[in-house]
């Protein structure tokens, strides 16, 4: 299976997050992205501009992006961006002047920081995901996208959880552009992917599946409830399994066979897997109990329904164990 990484993606290195109260070491650190590019070896990635980009996410918001670390610090503050007012009860089109302004339009959370770095590496890390779909349309039955920031929090305006660019959402509406019917999207990511089900929601033709912490305990809290099933042209196309603290992979793989069954159902032209190695028994912001060979298993699952595959890098903290981890789910593919 061909592998896509472009060193610009490691560029991106916030210092500090917000976290339970107080500011602690950035957990998604460029080494994460380096242990697995060296566990795999990696190609580089075609440049294909900005336009897929562009057709998933707000003008303002990539502006945002691009200028906000400069407009923060010509405000005269020191670090990186990082919002601090909601604009939850006035989201609306206001013409925003402030840089203080912008960074909570354009955000979920306090624990996303953006820096001068982030807009070139998440553009790349988009360009990783554009290589692997390249080749998936090129006939190789399955390609892997080392993406770094992730991507499944940020929805078309806003980052969150580490993410800036939706990566998998670009992929699938890529594909959709060059001619595909239908695209699944499979998250496996320990979190819920509150961007990428934002993004589709009101969709028909791209599906949705997310298995995940229950939401009750862990971020996103606010999405991943298993009563959000899309809504308009888009209801039912969304499949929110979360599943409590704990989980093995006997709970996590019958949840899993449970979201290919259902996309099944779907009958997609691409597949687009969404995955986070967060699940792991050792990772140290999530509770799963996930051993490095059930993710071998979890790729087996996978492959043998036969749809071309983008596999999309999320999250996974454990650094020492993360290339093994991916290793074993990339394994399932050639079993
Ligand atoms: N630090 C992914 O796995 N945690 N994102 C915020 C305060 C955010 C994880 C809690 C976890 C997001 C891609
Ligand atoms: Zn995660």
């Amino acid at each position: 299976m061909r592998r896509f990484f472009d060193p610009r993606q490691l560029a991106h290195a916030p210092l500090k997050e917000l976290h339970n109260g107080g500011f602690t070491d950035y957990a998604e650190r460029p080494v994460r992205a380096e242990a697995i590019a060296e566990t795999l070896g990696v190609e580089a990635p075609v440049d294909h501009g900005d336009a897929a980009i562009r057709a998933v996410h707000d003008a303002g918001y990539l502006d945002f992006l691009k200028h906000g670390p400069a407009r923060w610090a010509a405000a005269g503050r020191p670090g990186d961006v990082i919002g601090y007012i909601w604009p939850i009860v006035a989201r609306r089109a206001l013409k925003l002047d402030r840089i203080d302004a912008l960074a909570g339009r354009y955000s979920l959370d306090a624990s996303t920081p953006l820096t001068a770095e982030t807009w070139d590496a998440a553009y790349w890390s988009a360009q990783s995901v554009l290589s692997a779909l390249d080749a998936v349309h090129g006939g190789d039955r399955a390609a892997f996208a080392l993406c770094r920031p992730p991507g499944h929090h940020a929805g078309a305006d806003y980052l969150g959880g580490y993410c800036y660019l939706n990566t998998a959402a670009i992929a699938a509406q890529a594909a959709r552009d060059a001619g595909a019917d239908r695209v699944a999207i499979l998250d496996i990511d320990y979190h819920h992917g509150n961007g990428t089900q934002d993004i589709f929601w009101t969709r028909g033709d791209v599906f949705y599946a997310s298995i995940h912490a229950d939401p009750a305990t862990d971020y996103p809290f606010f999405w991943g409830h298993a009563d959000e099933t899309g809504e308009g042209a888009g209801e039912s196309t969304t499949l929110n399994l979360p599943l409590p603290q704990g989980a093995g992979i006997d709970a996590f793989r019958a949840a899993q066979t449970a979201a290919l069954d259902a996309i099944a159902r779907f009958a997609p032209d691409l597949l687009i897997v969404s995955f986070g190695a967060d699940t792991w028994d050792g990772d140290p912001i999530s509770f799963f109990r996930l051993a490095t060979a059930d993710y071998a298993v979890l790729g087996r699952d996978i492959a043998v329904r036969g749809w071309p595959t983008v596999i999309a890098m999320e999250g996974g903290y454990a650094v020492d164990a993360l290339g093994g981890n991916v290793a074993s789910l990339l394994s399932g593919f050639s079993a």
